[in-house]
């Protein structure tokens, strides 16, 4: 096995955050990655970068690690599997990494699409869109939402998803977000008892999707699904328990789940 504990540390590039997300980045595929890098307890430091074209595939997240510059967080993934000698689905029956496989596409070739939509062209997109904005310098600010949202407008389009009427692209991210409801049931995690790589995915999405503010008929649906908000409230809770309220002198201790190994924590209002 590779000695990888001499190596630079990662510095993960992507999005910041926003629109109540707890988390570093509100992007999924960042939050994907950054997820899996703590399941495999790998250390990294995040860098907030909100152009993507400055990525080696003009996409976020990327890594930087000494010489080494990767784009895409499922290759990035499969490399630091094995420079690190990591294997989080050694678990895994083939059933069991069949459904992972199904699950992934559906988030990323499909939900996301759908999440994309809502996010910039659906209700609050504008908002969301102008908090965005308001990160970056001056003239930038002034020129990047019209421009990212006509460059969306036009992949989504490219792709077939934006030539449905957006009630059409909600029903089908509800549909997305349904399924991934009845797969997980009470969990504790994607794939049952224990954690596996697709919870990195899983929570990718999620975790952008259940804390959005705002009355955003597709947001709003996911954080009705109470199942779906546990999960994600016990892989916070696992992965990222700085994003948490510490308890005030004299509260009690968190509740712990009757069907999770993990307890629920008081989360902070986001
Ligand atoms: N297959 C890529 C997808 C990355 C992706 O779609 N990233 C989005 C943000 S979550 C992005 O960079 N969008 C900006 C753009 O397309 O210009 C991965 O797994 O990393």
């Amino acid at each position: 096995m590779p000695d990888a504990t001499q190596d630079p540390t990662i510095r993960l590039f992507a999005f910041g955050t926003g629109w109540g997300v707890p988390f570093e980045t509100s992007g999924p595929f960042p939050l994907k990655l950054a997820t899996w890098l703590r399941m495999a307890e790998i250390p990294y430091e995040f860098e907030e970068e909100n152009n993507p074209s400055k990525g080696p595939k003009g996409k976020v997240p990327w890594i930087e690690q000494g010489t080494v510059r990767m784009g895409d967080s499922s290759l990035i993934i499969e490399h630091l599997a094995a420079r690190h000698g990591v294997d989080l689905d050694d678990h895994l029956d083939g059933a069991q990494r069949a459904r992972a496989v199904a699950v992934q596409r559906m988030l990323e070739e499909h939900f996301h699409q759908c999440f994309e939509h809502q996010l910039f062209l659906g209700r609050g997109g504008e908002e969301r869109m102008a908090e965005f904005a308001s990160a970056l310098p001056i003239p930038l600010r002034w020129i990047v939402p019209t421009v990212m949202k006509r460059a969306l407008a036009k992949q989504l389009h490219a792709r077939g998803m934006g030539r449905h009427a957006p009630e059409v692209i909600v029903q089908q991210g509800i549909e997305d977000l349904d399924a991934l409801s009845e797969l997980i049931g009470e969990g504790p995690y994607a794939l049952g008892d224990r954690p596996s790589s697709l919870d990195a995915c899983v929570f990718g999405f999620l975790g952008v999707s259940v804390y959005v503010e705002g009355d955003n008929p597709l947001f709003q649906h996911g954080a009705s699904l109470e199942n779906l908000v546990g999960y994600c409230e016990r892989m916070r809770a696992r992965y990222f328990p700085e994003t948490l309220t510490p308890l005030e002198d004299g509260e009690s201790s968190p509740t712990p789940e009757p069907s999770g190994p993990e307890p629920t924590p008081r989360v902070a209002a986001s």
